[in-house]
């Protein structure tokens, strides 16, 4: 595949949305054409299905339904959207993949890894994020910055235990996977997220 592919993932309000036209911008000034998009979602099914898992339920959604909704949605998203896209030369640019299902099914509903890694396997063979941008505060101030947005959606509802399980998730995988992380402070203003971020995106593209 010729195009690049970037993540951008982190818990409840960290800056994910706020820093996306930042990213693109950043990229599209060094002359790649970028594709933005999200999971769950980025196709028309894909949307569908994320207002079915973000939307609250009065009988709930068993962890696997929600677990295997979150896969469905990603192999619409792969094969219409992210895979063409790279293999015509283009820059994907993702709010939120797999990593996300690690750190949400995974550490916040407690679904074993290993079923993950099977569904993943499935849906997307070898593909992997070629970076992934971890935005990364505590649990608190992120609950705090997002609490000042509309209506909880169904996972805004969790309680702050969640999200610590959340975040000490995506941590793991950082550590994990050192190559393709990079970890960035999102408790700082706005600004010193923003020079931290171009700084990683530099050293991505002098290495592309
Ligand atoms: N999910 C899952 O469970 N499994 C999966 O496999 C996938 C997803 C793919 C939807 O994701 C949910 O799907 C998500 C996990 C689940 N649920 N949760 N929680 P989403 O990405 O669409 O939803 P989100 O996590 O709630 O993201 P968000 O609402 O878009 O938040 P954000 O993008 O991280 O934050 P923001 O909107 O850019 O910023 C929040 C506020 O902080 C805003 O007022 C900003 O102006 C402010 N802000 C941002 N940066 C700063 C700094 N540096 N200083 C001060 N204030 C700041």
């Amino acid at each position: 595949m010729k195009g690049r592919f970037i993540t951008i993932e982190g818990i409840e309000g960290v800056g994910k949305t706020t820093n996306l036209e930042f990213i693109r911008h950043t990229l599209e000034a060094a002359g790649k054409p970028v594709v933005v998009t999200r999971e769950p979602g980025g196709t028309p099914l894909g949307e569908e299905i994320r207002s079915l898992v973000l939307g609250h339920r009065d009988d709930g959604m068993a962890s696997d339904t929600e677990l295997l909704l979150m896969f469905a949605a990603r192999a619409e998203h792969l094969a219409r959207v992210i895979r063409p896209a790279l293999e015509a030369g283009q820059w994907v640019l993702s709010d939120r993949f797999t990593d996300a299902t690690y750190a949400y099914q995974g550490g916040g509903r407690g679904i074993i890894k290993g079923r993950i890694s099977v569904l993943e396997q499935w849906v997307q063979g070898d593909l992997q994020p070629d970076l992934t941008l971890l935005l990364d505060l505590p649990v608190t101030l992120g609950l705090t910055r997002a609490g000042r947005r509309s209506a909880p959606d169904r996972f805004e509802s969790e309680q702050t235990a969640f999200f610590e399980r959340v975040r000490q998730a995506y941590l793991a995988l950082a550590a994990q996977h050192p190559g393709r992380y990079r970890v960035i402070d999102a408790s700082q203003p706005l600004d010193v997220v923003q020079h931290t971020i171009k700084h990683a995106l530099s050293d991505f593209l002098a290495a592309s």
